[in-house]
């Protein structure tokens, strides 16, 4: 079993950049697979506490755009079970940058 999410595309998405336009991907963070949380961690830092295994996955960076279209699909392979019911899924649109951090 896997799970599928498919990035259509956004529209309008605010320009926060200082010189042109924004190079906006999408970021999904899928914490519900199987297996127990790793040792020692802690539990703050995302909605989900950190009670599964996380795992992070991107689509393109689509250039120079405040409406991207992406049509791409990110897969999370749950190893052939479903996914507990607790799991929990974040999709974030990021600014891509060259220098320094994403947002
Ligand atoms: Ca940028």
């Amino acid at each position: 079993m896997s799970l599928l999410v498919k990035a259509v595309k956004a529209a309008n998405l605010p320009d926060i950049e200082t010189f042109g336009k924004i190079d906006p991907y999408v970021e999904v963070d899928f914490q519900g697979q199987s297996g127990r949380p790793p040792p020692g961690r802690s539990r703050k830092g995302n909605s989900c506490g950190n009670r599964f295994r996380r795992e992070k996955k991107k689509t393109t960076v689509k250039k120079q755009t405040c409406d991207p279209e992406w049509g791409e699909d990110v897969e999370f392979d749950l190893g052939g079970k479903p996914p507990p019911p607790e799991a929990c899924l974040d999709v974030y649109v990021k600014d891509y940058e060259k220098i320094g951090r994403n947002r």
